[in-house]
């Protein structure tokens, strides 16, 4: 072999240019051996894959330490405005390939990871998904984190470190149990520790009041506990790895470790308990998902880290300004959904209480700074606390909650309002036990307040904030959702990526409306047999992970029809898994007609405590026991249920979708996300004209999505003239077959009981209205059926999809919040 000298290798070192230089494999070679070596400690020849996965990470986390500094440093020094993202969520999922790509070093570290004999396909599923959010609220916040940073918006998210995540879900004979999930249990190389960081978190006690010489009054609250709140920050790197924020974790500890008399006195338990009470904040993220999760440690939960953050934010703020007054012209804070609310009383109490500004000044600033994100009208969700338990818990905040509502309503009073508008917008309600309305709260305490989709944001409109719209017209706006296409297009489907920047250049990668320079294409036959073939590919990985996890084996070449999301009646798994027993039944009547061939799939976690979710979890298990053992229905029908749906899971699961099932009960959905990934791979949609799906109609068209159902407005109109679900159901007779199957115990022979309640349910009251849309459905999957017998046709739409979602980037998104809600330049 040549040897090369020392000075020919310095200067085809020199020659490279900058980004060459960084992914050239053979200096990430020696970067990854002397991670090895010095920061896990291991000798090339014992280390295992997760030492190989630790030290790549390290070396990819080095890259971006460097653009880190330079940002924040070039941020401070160009006195930027910053936006800070608070979320009782971040569901980032796996980060090594996405900051592999996103520094655009994918190419050079697999093959420096190749010639260390290490494959990086089997490390990168090594790395824990970090799950931190239950769903599309927390997921979303993932996908900003991202955008912002890839479109040069300085800006810190905001959140919890929950020693676990949520749950991991397992599947034991068809039914769901829960697992704690333990994603630190061998440490986050991503995350950086700032024991500096830390801040003293209030709760309980009185508050007291001081008369200044001149008469005015002076509170200050004396809390009766306290905690510590300190940092973890990981670095968020955007595209192309330009700029790189930073998403701030709060973990709670105690302010003294243990009472050490106690200790000396022998109470053990004692001596630890506070220290546990304070740890507890921080122990578990709530497993709610667009669902109450009313607990005092959530309340907890939600002032801890909305005190640190407001703490953190305006020390950084004087660090640099020295005063308050420009606050609002360099501070933004979003409000994702009403979790962190308590800001709105918090931010008022600091610039008050601590830093002495009037009433009124301090009020301008807290709106000028906050403004609010709504996910979900649907009741059970929207927050409200008891005055009691505030009161307890923060009685400066319940003060100053009391102050604002009074003004509220002397304003509203006076603008000449009725007495039955300001029952509705004041943050007390008072039926039946005095609550604080966390969604009033939010929405008089910011400037702007948006709905994440086109529908949701006019629903609010008229819904839970019509009174409150009526008083300030000029707040509510909308933004509909997006999801980042470096995780959901480049990343998961990779395929597919290629194939498109062989056809029409890499302008997508950095511009997702140039997608629809791919439109001509889906002209193309043999363009088409070439996404067809990505599709196959995708399908084929994920009929494995299938194999794997459920030990059931579907052919790729049928359609895949998929719904994955959280559990929830109101998202209507039921309805999907009802019509797929009426054709089962149907295929066993007839089996030599001419079916398209399908795979049914689902997945998703039910919150623990929900019984009517697990019930239809079980039901789909149980379902899919009978039909895939059943020889009369051959390959014609599968039901499977993927355990433990994660962000992971969805990136091997939305590119292989043939069709998407959004199928909410219309108005219900404040946006959906999954529908917009699906999209972006090229499924076809089945859906009802609700949250974004309505928007995905406008861009793809309606020759390239099924909508079907009632709208939002008939449902409306129905609940006001009165469902009668028996009726309904008596009506159709393959209904009443299926809920009369189900009802004899034909899915669950050995407990026939088991789904009385779920049919009961539907028989009686059907809230979600799976009756009134089974026709309409039923009609639209056989519609389905026809087109994937015409497989040109059907490619031609799949082409399309992915050609005109361009517009559901969360860069989009972001830059529309940029402009219209924190005044923010973006690049
Ligand atoms: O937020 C997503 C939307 O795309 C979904 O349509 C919406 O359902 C989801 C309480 C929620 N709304 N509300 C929640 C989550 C956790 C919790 O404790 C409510 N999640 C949504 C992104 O906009």
């Amino acid at each position: 072999s040549g040897v090369t000298s020392a000075m020919d290798l310095n200067q085809a070192w020199a020659d490279l240019k900058p980004a060459e230089r960084e992914n050239d494999p053979a200096h990430l070679k020696t970067e990854i051996l002397a991670k090895l070596a010095y920061a896990v400690g291991k000798d090339p020849v014992v280390a295992n894959s997760s030492d190989w996965l630790t030290a790549t990470i390290l070396v990819v986390r080095d890259h971006i330490v460097d653009r880190w500094m330079a940002s924040t440093r070039e941020n401070y020094r160009a006195e930027k405005k910053r936006v800070y993202y608070l979320s009782l969520e971040f569901l980032i999922g796996r980060l090594f390939r996405d900051a592999m790509n996103n520094l655009e070093l994918t190419s050079g570290i697999t093959q420096a990871l190749s010639e260390l004999d290490v494959d990086i396909d089997f490390i990168r599923e090594l790395e824990p998904d970090a799950a931190l959010g239950n769903g599309g609220l927390g997921r979303l916040a993932a996908c900003f984190m991202e955008s912002m940073a890839t479109v040069g918006v300085p800006a810190y998210g905001y959140g919890i470190r929950y020693d676990n995540g949520l749950f991991r879900q397992a599947i034991e004979d068809g039914a769901q149990v829960e697992y704690p999930e333990n994603w630190l249990a061998f440490g986050d190389p991503w995350e950086f520790p700032r024991r500096e960081a830390a801040y003293t978190i209030g709760f309980g006690g009185s508050v007291e009041v001081t008369k200044d010489w001149d008469g005015a009054t002076t509170s200050s609250w004396k809390p009766q506990e306290t905690v510590m709140a300190t940092a973890y920050d990981t670095p968020v790197v955007g595209w192309r790895g330009e700029k790189v924020n930073t998403l701030r974790l709060w973990r709670a500890r105690p302010t003294s470790p243990i009472k050490l008399d106690l200790f000396n006195s022998g109470d053990h338990m004692g001596a630890l308990s506070e220290s546990n009470r304070a740890k507890s904040i921080s122990r578990v993220l709530y497993p709610a998902d667009s669902s109450e999760a009313g607990q005092e440690l959530r309340l907890r939960q939600e002032f801890f880290f909305t005190s640190a953050s407001l703490q953190d934010i305006l020390r950084r703020h004087l660090q640099q300004y020295d005063t308050l007054d420009n606050l609002a012209d360099k501070v933004a804070v979003q409000m994702n959904d009403t979790h962190p609310a308590l800001a709105v009383a918090e931010l008022m109490r600091l610039l008050v209480d601590q830093h002495n500004l009037k009433w009124d000044e301090a009020w301008t600033k807290t709106q000028a700074v906050l403004s609010y994100t709504n996910h979900t009208l649907l009741p059970e969700a929207l927050e409200t606390w008891p005055v009691n338990l505030v009161e307890r818990m923060l009685p400066r905040h319940m003060q100053i909650i009391y102050t604002i509502n009074a003004r509220l309503l002397t304003d509203v009073k006076t603008a000449g309002h009725s007495e039955e508008i300001l029952e509705k917008v004041s943050l007390i309600d008072e039926h039946g036990g005095r609550r604080v309305r966390m969604g009033n709260l939010s929405f008089v305490g910011a400037h702007k307040v948006n709905g994440v989709a086109g529908l949701h944001s006019d629903l609010m409109k008229v819904t839970v904030f019509k009174e409150l719209h009526q008083v300030f017209p000029d707040r509510i706006t909308n933004k509909t959702n997006g999801v980042t296409p470096r995780r959901w297009l480049m990343q998961a489907n990779p395929g597919l990526t290629q194939l498109l920047r062989d056809t029409i250049g890499d302008g997508f990668m950095d511009n997702t409306e140039k997608l629809r320079d791919l439109e001509p294409f889906a002209q193309n036959p043999a363009f088409r047999a070439k996404f067809a073939a990505v599709k196959l590919e995708n399908k084929t990985r994920l009929a494995h992970l299938i194999h794997e996890r459920t030990g059931v084996k579907v052919d790729p070449t049928a359609m895949f029809d998929i719904q994955v999301k959280r559990m929830h009646e109101y998202k209507r798994q039921h309805l999907n898994i009802l019509e797929t027993i009426a054709l089962y039944n149907a295929i066993r009547a007839n089996p030599h007609k001419n079916w398209a061939p399908r795979v049914k799939v689902f997945a998703g976690k039910a919150a623990a405590s929900y019984w009517q979710a697990k019930s239809i979890i079980r039901l789909i298990n149980d379902v899919g026991n009978v039909v895939n053992n059943d020889s009369a229905v051959r390959d014609l029908l599968k039901v499977v249920f993927i355990p433990n749906y994660n962000v992971s899971a969805a990136e091997v699961i939305m590119p292989a979708a043939d069709l998407s099932e959004q199928i909410s009960t219309a108005g219900l959905e404040a946006s959906g996300t999954g529908n917009m990934k699906f999209g972006l791979s090229g499924a076809l949609t089945i859906g009802t004209l609700d949250g974004a799906n309505v928007e995905m109609l406008e861009h793809v068209g309606a020759d390239n999505i099924k909508i079907f159902g009632m709208t939002a407005q008939e449902v409306e109109a129905l609940r006001i003239k009165g469902y009668n679900p028996r009726a309904t159901i008596e009506g159709i007779p393959a209904l009443k077959e299926v809920l009369d199957g189900i009802a004899s115990g034909i899915f669950s022979p050995s407990d026939k009981n088991r789904y009385a309640g779920l049919v009961d349910s539907l028989w009686n009251s059907d809230h979600f209205l799976v009756a009134a849309d089974f026709e309409a459905y039923t009609a639209a999957q056989r519609e389905m059926d026809a087109l994937w017998h015409d497989q040109d046709a059907w490619m031609t739409k799949a082409v399309l999809n992915t050609a005109r979602m361009g517009w559901f980037s969360s860069d989009r998104t972001i830059r529309e919040y940029a402009q219209e809600i924190w005044n923010v330049p973006t690049v």
